[in-house]
């Protein structure tokens, strides 16, 4: 049986990453940092399952690495764990910075001194390609030139680098999945399209008047995560590692999720329900993303299934359905 460590367990990605492998009868060691809070919400239905356990471990935290990677002695190792937001990385750029850098630095060098046999993923992101001028019309591929535009963006091409620099310096199995926005009904509430469709699900029910967003013209190119996180595995799974860019190759604006939410929930115009909140927008933005996967679609065979019309639909089915369900 082969074990797997996935750090950010906790967070959207973990979790259904941690399905899909316990599918393929992995043994999984979900590593769960300390919260004053238990924060396990998104693994409720497998927190029992034979071959699933927690760990202590936090990405700054260098001595657990070691003893948990002693203990368990994983085949896989998938890194998710990151202070995920862009908006709050211009908040708390240490925190952030230190995590994305150090953490990885930690991770990579245990596997290099103590377990060098173990396959490692690393959450890259489209964030990376950043305020990029020129973007090849079919969209970034693994090769566009990165130009982070935010302390997270920055930390994790670092991360990114090293990931490149321990595969070639020492012939570790390192992959860096270079991953374009990716949402579900699990994503964290502060991202926009939960805000938008916990938003039309609340305003559809009479709890909520109106919704407050930043910037309406950036563009996404947007898939779900159930999708993305075939394509981590998908990677630990080849012979040889690499790098590679998961995206949907279409894109849409912020503006265009929020309308076609709107439609869906029935609202009408969702100008009556906006307000622009200046709070929202970020000191510098990415304005624009789309990414080209025919890398992972030749070598992997991934393709994504959920389009941008079925992503909105089940997430804001999830919320309505939940939001009615916690009211009755
Ligand atoms: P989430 O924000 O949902 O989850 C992040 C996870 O990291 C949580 O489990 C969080 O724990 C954990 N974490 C944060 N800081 C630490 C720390 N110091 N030590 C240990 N664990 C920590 O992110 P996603 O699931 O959406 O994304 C997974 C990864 O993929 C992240 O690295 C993200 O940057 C990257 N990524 C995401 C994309 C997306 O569109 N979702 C696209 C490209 C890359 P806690 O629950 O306690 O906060
Ligand atoms: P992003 O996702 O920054 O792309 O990072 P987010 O959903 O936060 O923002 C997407 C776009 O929406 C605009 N926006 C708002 N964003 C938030 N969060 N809240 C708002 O009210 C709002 N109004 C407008 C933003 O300005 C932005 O242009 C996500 C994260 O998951 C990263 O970890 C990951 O690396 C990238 O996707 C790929």
């Amino acid at each position: 049986m082969k074990t797997a460590f996935i750090s950010g367990i906790t967070g959207q990605d973990g979790s259904y990453l941690a399905e899909l492998l316990l599918d393929n009868d992995y043994f999984v060691v979900g590593l769960k940092r300390r919260t004053s809070l238990i924060c396990t919400e998104r693994l409720n239905h497998i927190y029992d399952h034979k071959n699933f356990r927690m760990e202590y471990w936090d990405l700054n935290d260098t001595g657990s690495t070691y003893r948990l990677l002693l203990k368990y002695k994983p085949t896989e190792f998938y890194n998710l764990a990151a202070q995920s937001h862009v908006r709050v990385s211009f908040d708390v750029p240490e925190d952030t910075i230190s995590g994305i850098v150090l953490g990885t630095t930690r991770i990579l060098e245990a596997i290099r001194h103590i377990l060098p046999d173990c396959r490692f993923y690393q959450a890259s992101s489209s964030e990376m390609f950043g305020e990029n001028p020129n973007i090849p019309a079919t969209g970034y591929t693994e090769n566009s030139r990165l130009m982070p535009a935010s302390p997270y963006a920055c930390a994790k091409v670092f991360a990114h680098n090293l990931v490149r620099n321990y595969r070639a310096s020492y012939g570790l199995h390192t992959n860096s999945g270079i991953l374009f926005n990716h949402e579900s009904p699990r994503r964290g509430e502060t991202f926009v399209t939960k805000k938008i469709t916990m938003a039309a699900a609340n305003i559809r029910l009479g709890n909520q008047t109106h919704i407050e967003l930043g910037n309406l013209t950036a563009k996404r190119d947007w898939g779900h995560a159930k999708d993305y996180v075939k394509a981590m595995y998908l990677m630990l799974q080849q012979d040889e590692p690499d790098d590679y860019v998961i995206a949907t190759g279409k894109t849409y604006s912020v503006k265009e999720f929020l309308d076609e939410v709107w439609e869906q929930a029935k609202l009408g115009s969702p100008d009556q329900h906006l307000r622009i909140n200046k709070k929202y927008f970020r000191p510098q933005e990415v304005p624009y993303l789309l990414g080209d996967s025919s890398k992972a679609t030749n070598i992997l065979g991934w393709t994504p299934h959920y389009d941008f019309t079925g992503l909105a639909k089940d997430m804001y089915d999830h919320d309505y359905n939940t939001i009615i369900g916690e009211t009755r």
